[in-house]
């Protein structure tokens, strides 16, 4: 049906993409907004905005009558619904059916089929695409998966129907731990998706994750568009994604590219679709499950095909046909993607929440870096953390590796942590570069890699600091004044360090635990300081918050805060014993109650914070004397959990 104006029912980066190929296209764009997001980029480049609501995305972004209310009042009568939030929703797509909206996107029957992967791999099968061997029967009785476990052969996978995203899943070795793992896989997903349906299938020892691009028009028609390897994850998160994959033929892309439109076919998909496979050391695959939606990933396929897909997306809405053949879609050169988040690598991937003090994204020809930050930003803790994408395009896949870390070197981010270093340093691994990239490949290759580890300050860190630090003190001059050595003290985690500082000129000699470094500073400011130092010129981005520096160094962000003027704190002094949630989240698990006896550092809690679990520590030995929450309770960040006392 035609339409003019796209309302875009998303947030961050996918709002600000799709407003962007909306708008070329020339029409009208509507974004939403929660309290969260008034000042949001997406809500600035889109023509017109409205608020739907609290930050709480149940509140705002998730909120169906909410997104109808907000079409009907700017006159929007097309939704392209992102990823995530309601894009998966066939109750949603109905809803604007309803009221004469457009949803870009597929059918709701499609969506809700897809949805389940029961019902989607009984279609599967009968449409002829490989799946693998398991079982997806209606009898959800226990007694039935022991009996269909033993037929299929352990290790077995046991998998929430309803499921995405390995929750609600289990590996099982041996029979006699299955039923177990179908108690806990059944409460988990009917906690998660409302619905307790299992299936089992033969586990696929270290496979790759590899998924097809399809597309569907409303003429019957429906192409792939190459695949994407996505086989490093890390916790079922998406970290690296590129196209080609990296062992692809041509014959197995077009079997598998087959497979994914027979697969689409038989839901008479329209839109944009992803067909998800798993494939094994010998080359062969198996459907795993269709996503009915435009992915996180898009870019790499776009940048290999010089396609625009949500330009696709919209023209297939439109009700035109799809703008190529089969055999006019061509694959050229390499992409790969990976996800920045704002997250710390050295303390468990911790989501950082709070206020971004510099973003600079990378301008480099051949990178693409798709991001929904203003200048003034701030990650809340009520979404996802990723930052940006962050995309490189070449003629090999060694070449779009090399670029994607050096776009990621020259890209700044700075206030909070993020896993900028970690990606650099995987992308730089011998074995990724070789291309040999199963989902095993964090746990086989990258446990020991220094961005797991707090980011030290190494000399030439602490000589930059001093030198800016000694530069703000002082208003621009680095003359003390004084014939000695200025002192100056130093947080950086958990360690203190103190710096003499002598300056002469430009020039400063900064000493630490016995070594000098000398470093000559050649211009300072607010953003960056460029000096000297062992006869190379360099440059370091930095932002100050209060007395905290983050500077952005090469093997890592670093913060340090000046104490030199700050009360003096014992160093090793035990804690309080006071344990608070160090962000919004909900309480998981209770380990101890009131009247155990607990060591530093053993766990107390685990919450869950933005998709991730977390331990929360003992910062001193002693009792528990008063636990204040309970379990599954919701926290809000620094709230009290519980007090450790003698
Ligand atoms: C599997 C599997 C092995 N065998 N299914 C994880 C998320 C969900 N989309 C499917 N997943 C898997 N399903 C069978 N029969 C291994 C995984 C898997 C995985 C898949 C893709 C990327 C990373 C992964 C990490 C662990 C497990």
């Amino acid at each position: 049906m035609a339409f003019s104006k796209v309302l875009i029912a998303n947030r961050g980066e996918i709002a600000v993409r799709v407003i962007r190929t909306a708008k070329a296209l020339g029409y009208r764009t509507v974004a939403v907004f929660s309290d969260a997001d008034a000042k949001a980029l997406h809500v600035q480049l889109a023509d017109e905005a409205v608020h739907i609501g609290p930050a709480r995305v149940a509140d705002s972004y998730l909120r169906i009558d909410a997104i109808i209310d907000a079409c009907k009042k700017s006159g929007a009568d097309a939704v392209h619904p992102g990823y995530g939030f309601l894009s998966e929703n066939e109750e949603f797509a109905e809803a604007c059916a309803d009221h004469g909206i457009t949803f870009i996107g597929p059918t709701p029957k499609a969506i809700e089929l897809m949805g389940s992967k029961r019902l989607a791999k009984i279609r599967m099968i009968e449409a002829g695409v490989p799946c693998v061997p398991g079982y997806e029967g209606a009898d959800q009785a226990d007694a039935t998966f022991v009996k269909e476990a033993q037929r299929i052969g352990f290790p077995v996978m046991v998998k929430a129907s309803a499921g995405g995203g390995g929750r609600g899943m289990r590996l099982v070795q041996a029979a006699a731990d299955l039923p177990a793992a179908l108690a806990t896989a059944r409460s988990e997903a009917q906690n998660a998706f409302g619905s307790g349906e299992l299936i089992l299938e033969k586990a696929v020892i270290a496979p790759r994750h590899v998924e097809i691009q399809v597309f569907g028009d409303t003429h019957g028609n429906c192409v792939y568009l190459g695949e994407r390897d996505c086989s490093i994850q890390r916790r079922h998160q998406k970290v690296i994604e590129e196209a080609p994959c990296p062992v692809m033929t041509p014959e197995l892309r077009r079997r598998m590219g087959e497979a994914a439109v027979a697969a689409a076919k038989s839901v008479d998909y329209v839109g944009a679709g992803t067909v998800e496979f798993l494939l094994d050391a010998e080359g062969h695959f198996y459907f795993l499950e269709m996503n009915t939606r435009l992915q996180v990933e898009h870019p790499v396929t776009e940048l290999v095909t010089g396609q625009d897909l949500v330009e696709w997306q919209l023209r297939v809405a439109n009700g035109e046909a799809l703008p190529l053949a089969q055999d006019e879609i061509t694959l050229t050169g390499a992409a790969i993607e990976v996800r920045l988040y704002a997250e710390d690598p050295g303390h468990h991937f911790l989501p950082q929440t709070g206020a971004v003090l510099r973003w600079h994204p990378a301008k480099l020809p051949g990178v693409r870096i798709d991001h929904g930050m203003t200048g003034g930003g701030e990650i809340s803790p009520h979404y996802d953390p990723m930052v940006a994408k962050v995309i490189a395009y070449g003629r090999t896949r060694t070449d779009a590796a090399r670029l994607l870390a050096r776009a990621l070197d020259d890209t700044v981010l700075l206030g909070v942590n993020s896993n900028k270093q970690f990606l650099v340093n995987m992308l730089r691994h011998p074995v990724f570069i070789a291309g040999d990239t199963s989902t095993a490949f964090i746990d086989r290759h990258f446990t020991d890699d220094a961005s797991l580890k707090p980011a030290v300050a190494d000399a030439e860190s602490l000589a930059i600091a001093a030198a800016l630090i000694l530069q703000r003190r002082h208003a621009g001059s680095f003359h003390t004044g004084l014939a000695g050595a200025t002192p100056v003290k130093l947080q950086v985690g958990e360690q203190q360090l103190t710096l003499a500082v002598q300056s002469r000129g430009t020039v400063l000699e900064v000493s630490h635990g016995g070594a000098c470094t000398l470093i000559t500073v050649l211009s300072a400011d607010e953003h960056a300081l460029h000096y000297e130092l062992d006869g190379v010129r360099r440059r370091c981005a930095c932002a100050w918050s209060g007395s905290t520096l983050y500077l952005d160094r090469a093997n890592g962000n670093l913060a340090l805060t000046d104490i030199t003027h700050a009360p003096a704190v014992s160093a090793d002094a035990e804690g309080d014993g006071l344990l608070r949630a160090p962000m919004d989240g909900a309480i998981v698990t209770l380990l101890v109650k009131e009247g155990d006896a607990v060591l530093k550092g053993q766990t107390l809690a685990v919450m869950e914070a933005m998709k991730i679990e977390h331990q929360l520590k003992a910062n001193r030995d002693g009792r528990v004397a008063s636990v204040s929450v309970s379990e599954k309770q919701q926290v809000k960040k620094r709230q009290q959990i519980l007090l450790v006392q003698d």
